[in-house]
């Protein structure tokens, strides 16, 4: 019963939510429902429209009153401040260990969760009814809405914004129709970026329409296979004419539900041609932005291809295309794979491939991609960490690829949710910042491995001590004496910069 609403939602309104369990728990109505619903939105139920408009809203892409009437732009009070529309711990201009904390984080709004998100899950519809909203999916509301995305990243003082090309502007009914919406959604959107504001990162989306049910570059189907790099093409055009720092490929659909039906060698060659003529064409077309491949490894196939950090790294090297790409790492990905995200993170950076993170965090009860704006000042520090001893993040940056909860719907909610994920970031940078200048915990790693430094210890390192010559040391020295981990005081000295 379940599985056939939670199905005919998902056909009619793109809007289900993905209910996978973690580490091979069952995997129920994964296979029928996938949580698109920040992804294509048919908005439904009662629209409103603000009394400051004195019913002006109507259907017209005018917008004539503000988007976020009462809200003013938000400012740093410091920590004592009770005002929930100001940020505590982020102060944008202020230097920390020798940059600004926005250079630090770069922060950007994930357009599909902030202006395409409804709060639909497979046990019922949209639950967000935006004043700004007027019920289509038209090029004209696509047009208002990014008014209000301009209007919200001036307010909440971010400069930076990604997209997927079919959130922005609606798909037609051919690919010449698509990308003549798209055209005009993007003209609008140079204008109202001005000089200062950017896409972090732009991408295509190649998993909400039926075409791609196979996966885009993985699709049984060459015909699919052409009209994907064709979208790519064009999303890639369109970053670039926005100015964007980087494109971003997430897998969508491209993985497997049973490898009984897939030939998983030919895909992933597929997968490597299409990325290789993704940097021919990035080439061409003179794009300075970096390419980021996203991992994760369930959602919405059973096995996605890029399954987490060192599975992509993998891929890179096989076919060649080191150097060209680096990663985008989302921390509730990193959580559906198994890892931490601070592991993800170090997997990126030691193996040079930390391009940009995906700021969000899951649920340790619920096994799915929660999207969850980030709250953990524990996790937030690991994730600075990380991002420090990478020496920063750009030209990437955090997009928060997060939404509101289903039930939180007051027009403020949205940047409430903003102020506490930046607040929560900025404070993992003030206290990552604290152990770096403390020096204590890097001291005590340093400890742990200090019998390398010696000449012995660097030959090994160099590579240059075989196994005849490591087996004479061995019964020269006889039995090691083995010191602690000292892991409860690395604990320690953690949680006292927090
Ligand atoms: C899906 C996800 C995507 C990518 C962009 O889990 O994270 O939003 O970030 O396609
Ligand atoms: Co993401």
């Amino acid at each position: 019963m379940s599985l056939m609403i939670c199905s005919t939602k998902c056909l009619n309104d793109f809007d289900c939510l993905m209910n996978t369990m973690k580490g091979g728990r069952v995997v129920l109505l994964v296979l029928l429902c996938w949580n698109v619903a920040n992804f294509a939105v048919i908005a439904a139920g009662p629209q409103t429209c603000p009394a400051n408009l004195e019913g002006q809203c109507g259907d017209s892409e005018e917008w004539k009153g503000e988007f976020f009437p009462g809200i003013p732009k938000i400012k740093y009070e410091g920590p004592n401040s009770k005002n929930h529309l100001a940020f505590k711990w982020y102060n944008a201009e202020e230097v920390i260990l020798g940059k600004k904390m926005k250079d630090w984080m770069r922060f950007s709004v994930a357009f599909w969760h902030t202006f395409r998100g409804t709060g639909g899950d497979p046990f019922g519809g949209p639950t967000k009814f935006w004043p700004w909203e007027d019920g289509t999916n038209s090029v004209a509301m696509a047009k208002r809405r990014m008014r209000a995305n301009f209007e919200f990243l001036d307010k909440i003082g971010v400069d930076y914004w990604c997209f997927h090309d079919r959130d922005i502007a609606p798909e037609g009914s051919t690919l010449k129709e698509s990308n003549a919406y798209l055209d005009e959604v993007v003209a609008l959107a140079k204008e109202l970026q001005g000089s200062k504001i950017k896409p972090l990162w732009g991408t295509a989306q190649l998993f909400v329409q039926p075409r791609y049910m196979h996966g885009a570059a993985t699709s049984s189907e060459l015909g699919v296979y052409a009209y994907a790099a064709a979208q790519v093409k064009k999303a890639m055009d369109v970053t670039n004419y926005l100015g964007g720092e980087n494109y971003v490929f997430w897998g969508g659909r491209e993985g497997y539900q049973t490898l009984l039906n897939t030939d998983m060698e030919r895909e992933l060659n597929h997968l490597a041609s299409f990325f290789h003529s993704a940097v021919a064409y990035k080439k061409k077309i003179g794009f300075n932005g970096t390419l980021l491949i996203e991992p994760k490894p369930q959602e919405p196939t059973k096995h996605q291809y890029d399954w987490d950090a060192a599975t992509a790294a993998n891929f890179l090297r096989k076919y060649g295309l080191l150097g060209e790409f680096k990663l985008n790492i989302e921390c509730n990905h990193a959580t559906l794979s198994g890892h931490s995200c601070h592991h993800e993170l170090e997997t990126a950076r030691i193996n040079g491939l930390l391009g940009n993170i995906d700021a969000n965090t899951g649920d340790p009860q619920v096994g799915w991609d929660t999207d969850q704006f980030l709250t953990d000042i524990s996790e937030a520090t690991m994730v600075m960490l990380s991002v420090i001893r990478n020496g920063g993040l750009a030209p990437g940056g955090f997009n928060f690829d997060a939404k509101l909860r289903r039930e939180s719907t007051d027009v403020e909610d949205i940047f409430i949710a903003h102020i506490g994920g930046m607040d929560t970031l900025a404070r993992g940078l003030r206290s990552a910042a604290k152990l770096v200048e403390d020096g204590a915990l890097t001291e005590l790693v340093r400890k742990r491995y200090e019998s390398f430094d010696s000449d012995i210890g660097k030959k090994i390192e160099a590579g240059e001590a075989d196994f005849v010559f490591l087996e004479k040391k061995a019964l020269e020295w006889g039995e090691p004496k083995v010191p602690s981990a000292k892991q409860e005081l690395a604990e320690m000295l953690f949680q006292s910069a927090l």
